[in-house]
């Protein structure tokens, strides 16, 4: 099925990409918020300098279109969607610091420690993750606080302990960072990164479920959904780490390599890998079979994760 057009699917994620830029725009604005003492201007400097101004903004356009196939359109997935971003960024900026991946460029501009300071990073990155949860919390988000617990819940489980930090950990120990360095099998590999970066786009999609109130059955799929557009998003990124440059990327390119890092590329190779994204985007597709068309963006959506250049 390929009811929609590429075209289309670019205007509809650049369409999303500036919504989310303008209120995150606002979002990071100096004035302070009730319970504020101060927003000191370096901080709002370095936030903004992570945050705006580039990035695909995935996470925003996954929530805000799972978010669609329930029903639910607005302000509402749009700031959820915004949290998330921020709290990607906050793991962008930790991740690039000195004692995690050491790297000078994100998004083609200079990583925050680079352009301000490592202090300065170290708490760009504990706001970005606390003011996720303050935009969660907001009404706006939705008008049913029960929907906002499980979002604050939910979100917390995805980016903590047995999500993307216990997966950023795992990566580490891989590296023998902490001990001897050691091959993971295959199925560490996959659970390390269903974890590190898995857990946040499967958040992404379970928010639709929740802001919708789906039932048991449709959360499932678009959970099962998002599982499966997050693997294929780190075979993709994988696949570039080894076939693209720096120029493209924004970002360093050659980096897993270089630290001898077990992936789905180094167990299957390059063919190997393509023809997982294949079977990925062809277990999506099936996923999203009893939504027919209203779920043509997220066909799309899983198509282009699978075969993204950046
Ligand atoms: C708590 C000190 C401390 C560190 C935590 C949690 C963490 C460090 C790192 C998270 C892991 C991480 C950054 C994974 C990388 C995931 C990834 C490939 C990100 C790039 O995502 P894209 O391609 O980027 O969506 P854009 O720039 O488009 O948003």
């Amino acid at each position: 099925m390929d009811a929609v057009p590429d075209q289309d699917f670019t205007r509809r994620l650049s369409t999303v990409a500036a919504e989310a830029e303008d209120a995150l725009t606002r979002l990071l604005g100096s004035s302070t918020l009730p319970g504020e003492i101060a927003r000191p201007e370096r901080l709002m400097a370095a936030m903004r300098h992570s945050v705006l101004g580039g990035g695909k903004r995935l996470r925003p356009f996954l929530v805000v279109e799972s978010a669609a196939l329930f029903g639910v359109t607005g302000e509402g997935p749009l700031l959820a969607g915004c949290a998330l971003e921020c709290l990607h960024c906050y793991s962008l900026v930790h991740d690039d610091l000195p004692s995690m991946d050491n790297d000078d460029l994100r998004r083609g501009k200079p990583t925050v420690h680079k352009a301000f300071d490592e202090a300065t990073a170290i708490l760009v990155g504990d706001a970005l993750l606390t003011l996720a949860f303050d935009i969660l919390a907001r009404d706006e988000v939705s008008a049913d606080a029960g929907v906002r617990v499980e979002l604050v819940r939910e979100l917390a489980r995805g980016a903590g302990i047995g999500g993307m930090v216990g997966g950023q950990l795992l990566d580490l120990a891989a590296e023998g960072r902490f001990d001897k360095k050691r091959a993971l099998t295959e199925q560490e590999v996959i659970t390390l990164q269903a974890m590190k970066t898995g857990a946040l786009l499967r958040f992404a999609c379970r928010t639709g479920g929740i802001l919708g109130k789906a039932d048991a059955s449709s959360r499932a799929a678009i959970d099962r959904y998002g599982a499966i557009v997050g693997q294929a998003f780190q075979i993709a990124d994988d696949l570039l780490d080894v076939e693209s440059d720096t120029a493209t990327l924004g970002k360093a390119a050659g980096k897993d390599a270089a630290a001898g890092k077990g992936t789905l590329v180094t167990a299957l190779g390059i063919e190997g890998a393509r023809a997982k994204l294949d079977t990925l985007v062809a277990e999506a597709e099936a996923v999203l079979k009893p939504f027919g068309h209203k779920a043509d963006i997220l066909r799309a959506t899983a198509r282009f994760i699978a075969q993204r250049r950046t």
